[in-house]
């Protein structure tokens, strides 16, 4: 037995550059539901590493997967690498239909959804605040009507490939929501959604990788101006 373990080829070390991002959450729990070992490494965007910025020269930004000298950038193209590279229960429908689904609705997370969040989120109060709160409250239902009939997920039974990418949704959006003063996801309008929101965060490998609200908010709120510039740059 000792003599076959020794045998193994060694496996490429698995490294994550990351910081506290709900992007580097992706990363962080594609790993753990494939049960891959992986090492966090934890960069400041303050002062990004020289290694952070050798490994995703084109967008300096975390997260960035590090396997064996093999380096590999983007939350959702790591998820997926995730998936294909290595054994555990899959993360992307083996149907191609399907598979093409999960990438579209991920990516309107991404270009759609998580902007018309920000702008509803961080614009101060007034009339034009409460036309962009019901735009952002029109794209969360148009991702809750991809929840599957009777499903916790929108990968069925188990997390997949679009749970991931809305993440942000479960597990951000209401401390952003706390932090603005703002009440965009409510069982009132979304009661799907926030079932899913609440199985998603309760998950127990997504708990593993998931920071406390306290050391969010406290992470968070010295942020609070910039959140409301970059919003003003969205909506102009
Ligand atoms: N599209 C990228 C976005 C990643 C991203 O925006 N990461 C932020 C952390 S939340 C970052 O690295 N920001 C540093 C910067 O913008 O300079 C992904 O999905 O990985």
């Amino acid at each position: 037995m000792e003599e076959a373990a020794a045998k193994m080829p060694e496996q490429p070390a698995v490294k994550l550059i990351g910081w506290l991002s709900p992007y580097v959450h992706r990363a962080e729990v594609a790993l753990r539901l494939k049960g891959v070992p992986y090492e966090l490494l934890q960069d400041d965007m303050a002062n990004k590493s020289d290694l952070l910025l050798a490994h995703n020269p084109v967008h300096k930004k975390v997260p960035v997967l590090l396997h064996g000298d093999r380096s590999i950038p983007e939350s959702l193209v790591i998820v997926e690498y995730v998936d294909e590279a290595f054994h555990g229960p899959p993360l992307l429908p083996a149907d191609p239909l399907a598979r093409a689904a999960a990438r579209f609705w991920a990516r309107f997370v991404d270009d759609k959804l998580w902007k018309a969040l920000w702008v509803a989120l961080w614009t101060e109060p007034g009339e034009a605040q409460v036309a962009l709160a019901t735009s952002a409250r029109e794209s969360l239902t148009l991702l809750e009507a991809q929840l599957p009939e009777g499903k916790r997920f929108f990968g069925g039974d188990a997390i997949g490939f679009l749970d991931i990418a809305a993440s942000g949704v479960a597990l951000w959006l209401p401390v952003f929501e706390e932090m603005a003063g703002v009440t965009l996801l409510a069982d009132e309008t979304h009661p799907a959604l926030c079932r899913w929101a609440r199985e998603y965060a309760a998950d127990e490998i997504v708990r593993q990788c998931t920071p406390d609200m306290t050391m969010m908010l406290a992470f968070l709120t010295p942020k609070r101006g910039m959140f409301m510039s970059t919003a003003k740059a969205m909506a102009a």
